[in-house]
């Protein structure tokens, strides 16, 4: 039965059900007793396994085909009219010429099917942030990813009412043929199409394609910003929150700082962290002039490999009900999960992430994928801020970037300004990691981890970042850092312990926005003093010199690295912000 008598969301779904003639329709209502169905629905074909009930209720697993586990970036197109709007960091297609290509694609794709209707909301269902998608699928491992990432169901289509204010999303997993794989967005439509995957990332459109790709664009016609960052609040003793954005390319560390546990002496004293987002914020302005940010996700897509009881507790709590796991691999013997990282214990009677046999005790093969995923419930994270489902978001203090980078950015230092800020989020860089495929240690440009989820011009991105501050009061504006945990000695030893003590540093930056502390000037910006970072309890494991070593800040190598910022801004010509032109020639001024 169709859930609204909107006429722009009726004649989109009929317009669309004519192309991919599915057998029938479901509109998905929210309700736990069409979920159940579902669930029941999946286990029946195999798409998922249910486990164990007692150690992991409501849990369950799902295997991708073996060729599609992660997204696909050359594969995913920004389909703006012309090719400059796209700008030349994203893959482009001419918007009609990509919809004929995908519609040949789709045509008849959904026969022998179900079309599932999935109204969602990004963001607590009804806040001023808040914008509404409706994402077709042919499959139900989406239907359930979705009611967990998003919120989903009848209350979302009320809300929209007859509005045509809404993100079209089309999802066909066709036959998950990877040359004919495409993740398209076209921005100016407010549309989204997907086909042939069945993978997270590439179809779980709620989260990059609309959350970062779609709202980066309406941020920028609409003056608010979708950012690829994290949202925690530090509550000191006296119980103040301060909030703070960070921005990390990935394996950086980013979900476990988004739910860091503060070392003991600081939990002595009565020090918390409370994870708001682990991904993703969406930024606006509020009536008092600061900015306020809500996280638009309602769960964690997180990567399971190295999530364990040391690493990331939060997290992996997280995942103890109501998650689906994808590409981990299956403990047979009590019919639960584990991933490579988890414990040092692998089950010996197991299927891999492929479903073959494997005992993780003589196997040399992994287990898991190592992009294998959790969708976990925010609900279920022991740190979840309460202003979770705050429709006001809450406001923001201070935005970080990082990157990792063995020898030039400090362990942390401050902008000088906003736009000095802006420049040092469109510098921003990490040196690759095994974990990714290609050389090690290669510097990857990354501004504002927003490289593939920026859904136009990066150049256009960075002047609204530079508009944005100009429309702030200085004494509300929040304060720009760049963190690095990476700094490694002559040996390729990391030098700061990181994890649950990157709140140390955390205390600087937020003493520093209150004004409560003194910093050294250097040509990158603000750096502190060594006696300023709080390294009692683990002096073992660092020493004063070594701190001092890695908040030196060493014009030599920076000199170079203002050659790699000059050839990357190269790329955009023209249309790189004035304001940033000038950061990079006053940083070249200061290296002198
Ligand atoms: C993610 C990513 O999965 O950034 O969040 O790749
Ligand atoms: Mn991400």
């Amino acid at each position: 039965m169709e859930l609204t008598t909107n006429k722009s969301v009726l004649d989109w779904i009929k317009e669309k059900a004519e192309l991919v003639k599915p057998d029938n329709i479901v509109w998905i209502d929210g309700s736990k007793e069409q979920l159940d169905a579902l669930h029941a629905e999946a286990c029946k074909t195999g798409e998922m396994i249910k486990l164990n009930e007692e150690l992991l209720p409501d849990c369950y697993l799902h295997r991708t085909k073996p060729n599609d586990v992660a997204r696909v970036e050359d594969r995913t197109l920004i389909c703006t009219p012309t090719e400059e709007e796209a700008g030349p960091t994203n893959h482009w297609m001419e918007p009609s010429k990509c919809y004929e290509m995908l519609y040949e694609i789709a045509k008849d794709s959904y026969k022998g099917r179900t079309m599932y209707v999935i109204p969602y909301s990004m963001g607590p269902v009804g806040s001023p942030f808040s914008k509404v998608g409706i994402e077709l699928t042919d499959s139900i491992y989406v239907v359930l990813n979705m009611s967990i990432m998003t919120r989903v169901g009848k209350k979302v289509l009320e809300v929209l009412g007859d509005s045509n204010d809404w993100v079209r999303g089309l999802h066909c997993k066709c036959d998950i043929d990877a040359e004919k794989r495409w993740i398209c967005q076209f921005p100016q439509d407010n549309t989204i199409i997907s086909v042939n995957s069945g993978y997270g990332g590439n179809v779980l459109l709620g989260k990059k394609c609309f959350a970062l790709r779609i709202a980066s664009y309406q941020g920028w016609k609409e003056g608010w910003q979708a950012e690829h960052m994290l949202i925690l609040g530090v509550e000191n003793p006296q119980g103040e929150v301060k909030y703070i954005c960070a921005a990390f390319p990935s394996a950086c560390g980013k979900t476990n700082l988004a739910m860091l546990i503060p070392p003991e002496g600081y939990q002595k004293a009565g020090y918390k962290v409370w994870c708001v987002g682990d991904d993703i914020a969406w930024i606006r302005k509020g009536e008092d002039g600061r900015l306020y940010a809500i996280n638009p996700e309602n769960g964690f897509f997180g990567v399971a490999p190295g999530t364990n009881m040391k690493s990331n507790p939060n997290a992996l709590l997280s995942t103890k009900k109501g998650t689906i796991f994808t590409n981990v691999a299956h403990n047979l013997d009590n019919n639960t999960v584990w991933w490579e990282g988890l414990d040092k214990n692998p089950p010996e009677n197991a299927h891999d992430w492929l479903g073959n046999d494997w005992n993780g005790k003589t196997s040399t093969e992994k287990g898991a994928h190592p992009n294998s995923r959790f969708t976990a419930p925010a609900v279920n994270c022991p740190c979840l801020s309460k202003e979770f489902e705050n429709p006001q978001g809450v406001p923001i203090s201070a935005f970080v970037f990082g990157g990792r980078r063995a020898k030039l950015a400090p362990l942390v230092y401050q902008s000088k300004s906003w736009n000095n800020g802006v420049f040092v989020g469109s510098i921003m860089a990490s040196e690759t990691t095994a974990a990714a495929a290609g050389a090690v240690g290669v510097v990857r440009r990354d501004p504002m981890a927003m490289l593939p989820f920026c859904g136009y011009n990066m150049a256009d991105y960075w002047q609204h970042w530079i508009d944005i501050g100009a429309g702030l009061d200085e004494d509300k504006a929040p304060k720009f850092f760049n963190v690095n945990w990476f700094r490694k000695d002559d040996e390729g030893n990391f030098l700061w312990p990181g994890f649950g003590d990157n709140l140390r540093v955390l205390e600087w930056i937020i003493k520093r926005c209150e004004g409560k502390v003194d910093a050294k000037e250097t040509a990158i910006g603000y750096v502190p003093y060594s006696e300023d970072i709080n390294i009692s309890g683990i002096e073992d494991e660092i020493t004063k010199e070594t701190l001092e070593s890695i908040l030196e800040v060493d014009n030599t190598l920076w000199a170079d690295e203002t050659k790699g910022i000059e050839e990357f801004y190269g790329k955009f010509g023209d249309k790189v912000p004035a304001a940033l032109k000038a950061e990079l020639d006053s940083l070249k001024a200061n290296l002198k």
